[in-house]
């Protein structure tokens, strides 16, 4: 029979360094082993699928991204294509996944632990990211995706603790000391710093205090059918898509291969958003450019290749699309 393959989710909530900590983890990769990471975004058009693969630039790290929606809309179909095309195609010898910000963790476990994946992964311990600076905040304490996040987590990890103080970590002690079943491991780390031993750490099985809170979702029967990745129309410069559930919007856009931006234009722009989160792969006159922007700070990373430009926004209120869009068809090179 053959050796299952170990599986771990990494979560948190939406920028909390799950893509960071893969990045992290991956660098520890054994030289002899192949990994496979999957990634779920909650928006349509799929980035950091690019972000992981660019800041990796490993031939023996495979990504697969499955866009549009939370992981536990799109666990059941469209996550299994995604899955058995990666597992097919790099045989790998750990699977790492990234759920979206706004998922519930327990579809995904259910998944991953039903019938059909029985024999092929096994799944240990899962770690889960919070911004410390979040746990004085009720809009994250009240939320039953967090809280779940959390609970079902056997590593719990303080993160961006170069940006919290003295009474954050102190909050997250306490925290993680009230829990109604402390963790295995807990750790305050930077820039997703996750050490890979953790991923041998036995899974504990437990069940989500709030399992239904995924179906607080407004998506049409539609989308949840949605396995494939965008792709453009030939002769079209961009396309454009929106989605919204769990009390946010996102809208993305896809640009033809041929689109250039120009760095400082297109830097401006993303830089002057006030949305909770903004991320973009693109071509620019300085080369292929990834953007990251959460709370107001942005962070560009050098990326190697890309077929196409893609940016996102997350926003926690609608947004006049159609006016950033204007502005960022401006940011295009003619
Ligand atoms: N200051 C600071 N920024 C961080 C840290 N970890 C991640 N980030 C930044 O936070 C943003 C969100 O990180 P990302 O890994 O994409 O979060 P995800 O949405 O959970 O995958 C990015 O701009 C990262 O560069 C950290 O420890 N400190
Ligand atoms: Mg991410």
């Amino acid at each position: 029979m053959q050796k299952k393959i170990p599986a771990n989710l990494i979560t948190g909530f939406l920028g909390s360094g799950k893509t960071t900590a893969i990045v992290h983890l991956l660098s520890q990769k054994p030289d002899y082993e192949t990994w496979a990471v999957l990634v779920n975004e909650f928006g349509e058009v799929g980035i950091d699928g690019t972000l992981l693969q660019g800041a990796s630039a490993r031939n023996d790290v495979v990504v697969r991204e499955v866009p549009g929606g939370c992981m536990c809309c799109v666990a059941g179909l469209p996550m299994q294509i995604g899955l058995n095309m990666l597992i097919a195609r790099s045989k790998p010898d750990r699977l790492l996944i990234e759920p979206t910000g706004l998922g519930h963790p327990q579809e995904i476990i259910n998944t991953l632990q039903g019938e059909y994946y029985q024999e092929v992964l096994s799944l240990e311990a899962s770690i889960c990211l919070v911004d410390p600076r979040n746990l004085e905040d009720s809009r994250y304490l009240e939320n039953d995706n967090f809280r779940d996040q959390i609970h079902l987590a056997d590593v719990l990890v303080a993160n961006k603790t170069d940006l919290s103080c003295e009474d954050d970590r102190r909050r997250f002690e306490q925290f993680a000391d009230q829990l109604p079943e402390p963790k295995p491991e807990t750790a305050w780390v930077k820039q997703g710093a996750l050490s890979v031993a953790w991923l041998d750490l036995p899974r504990r099985d437990r069940m989500a205090v709030n399992p239904k809170a995924h179906h607080a979702h407004h998506r049409s029967p539609d989308k949840q059918q949605n396995t494939k990745p965008m792709s453009l129309p030939e002769g079209q410069l961009f396309l454009r898509k929106e989605n919204k559930g769990q009390n946010h919007f996102s809208c993305g856009w896809l640009f033809s291969e041929s689109a250039s931006f120009s760095f400082d234009r297109l830097f401006s722009l993303i830089h002057s958003q006030t949305a909770q989160r903004l991320k973009a792969v693109a071509k620019t006159d300085q080369g292929v450019k990834g953007f990251n922007m959460q709370d107001g700070i942005v962070s560009v990373i050098a990326i190697e290749e890309t077929p196409d430009s893609r940016l996102e926004i997350i926003s926690t209120t609608t947004m006049d699309w159609d006016d950033f869009e204007t502005q960022l068809q401006e940011t295009i090179i003619d």
